[in-house]
């Protein structure tokens, strides 16, 4: 296992789409534990391939608290098959967009189909903190980032707040 670097913005690869895996095979496990064990070194609650460099349609997501047991969840080809009409606000964070945090609304249930560590599928729904999550890092897959569902005038806002925080930093 290994730790890999997190492209930030704007490297061009966060813009591109991810592409379906054709086979779960022990390649394809290295990259998820070495997704993993990147996710837990940042910290991160979740980590698209992507933002490892490698444009594959992979998550992986562990939202279990401090006090608890690890879960890692992976997911594999992983697709929407049904949002709800009832949105919710979250404030969410990015590995790949440093020091910004806003609140987005999305769908607050999801079902979810994917392919999980040993290749089998999986159908199930999501809500919560989970559903969050999984909508973010499929937002990935698709080259999309959190703050491009913000205003242009909010998101110049939040990047001239990072440059001086990063500024000051040193
Ligand atoms: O995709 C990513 O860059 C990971 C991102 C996932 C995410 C967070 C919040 C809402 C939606 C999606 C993160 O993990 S940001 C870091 C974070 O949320 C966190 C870090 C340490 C402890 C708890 C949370
Ligand atoms: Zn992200």
């Amino acid at each position: 296992m290994a730790i890999r670097e997190i492209l930030v913005v704007p490297d061009p690869l966060l813009k591109q789409k991810s592409l379906p895996v054709a086979a779960v095979d022990d390649d394809l496990r290295a990259l998820m534990d070495d997704m993993l064990e990147t996710m837990y070194a940042a910290p991160g609650i979740g980590l698209a391939a992507v933002q490892i460099g490698v444009a594959k349609r992979v998550i992986v997501m562990d939202l279990a608290s401090s006090d608890e047991e690890p879960a890692p969840q992976y997911f594999i080809n992983p697709q929407i098959v049904w949002a709800s009409d009832e949105t919710e606000p979250y404030e969410e964070g990015c590995l790949s967009v440093p020091d910004i945090y806003d609140e987005i609304e999305r769908p607050s249930k999801v079902k979810l189909r994917y392919l999980n560590y040993q290749g089998e599928q999986v159908e199930e729904e999501a809500e919560g903190l989970y559903a969050v999550c999984i909508q973010h890092e499929m937002d990935h897959l698709a080259g999309k980032l959190f703050v491009d569902y913000l205003s242009p005038l909010k998101r110049a806002r939040l990047t001239a707040k990072q440059r001086k925080k990063q500024r000051l930093a040193g």
